[in-house]
């Protein structure tokens, strides 16, 4: 298999931890790019030119990181990162669209702040802002974050609490929010986080 991945991505990045936790790496080969530069190979594979992208054996190209992800964790016999029953399923599936929505608004900022300014939209940040506070506050009041695991709700919010940190010091998510960083330090600790950490 081949991932079209970039270093800073945190969709990415979620799958390269994925890969690590159900010990695939061998089966993968990592195929760096830069999805904002020109990158006519991962848009002939992936129409909508993002990373993460995976071609399969077959040669049929996976994208989105919840569907690569869905695919890798049945590649392996390692313990499952998505529960296959409900109601566990839907709670692991819930963390991931929390995850995935606090990184969707911290991405969608990082570019809206790359435009010149007098084109930004304050509007447009100050709604992605609150989406990640709400979120925040929301993980806080969870005693049962971190638990068990490691499943794909808990990757797809380690890598969102991680790219914060990254991108958006200024949130200072730990703030006010214990709870949620002592969790997170300890999770951020697994060979497969700090494997894949981020770099400009
Ligand atoms: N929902 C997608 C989001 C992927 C995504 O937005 N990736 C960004 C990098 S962080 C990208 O490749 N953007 C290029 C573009 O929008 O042109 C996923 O989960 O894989």
């Amino acid at each position: 298999m081949r991932l079209y991945y970039s270093q800073t991505s945190p969709y990415a990045r979620k799958i390269r931890v994925v890969i690590e936790e159900k010990g695939l790496a061998d089966q993968v080969n990592l195929d760096l790019c830069n999805p904002f530069k020109t990158a006519e190979e991962l848009r002939k594979a992936n129409p909508l030119g993002k990373v993460p992208a995976l071609v399969l054996p077959t040669g049929m190209v996976l994208y989105d990181s919840r569907v690569i992800a869905d695919y890798l964790d049945a590649q392996s016999p390692r313990p499952t990162l998505i529960p296959s029953k409900h109601p566990k399923r839907c709670e692991v599936l819930r963390q991931q669209a929390l995850g995935d929505g606090i990184t969707d608004a911290a991405v969608a900022m990082v570019m809206e702040t790359r435009r010149p300014a007098d084109q930004q939209s304050s509007h447009w940040k100050a709604r992605w802002h609150s989406a990640i506070v709400r979120a925040l506050d929301e993980l806080e009041t969870q005693t049962d974050v971190w638990d068990d695991g490691p499943d794909l709700g808990q990757i797809s919010i380690g890598c969102a609490l991680s790219y914060l940190d990254f991108r958006l010091p200024d949130v200072d998510w730990r703030q006010n929010r214990p709870r949620l960083a002592r969790g997170y330090a300890d999770f951020a600790r697994r060979p497969s986080m700090m494997a894949t950490r981020h770099e400009e």
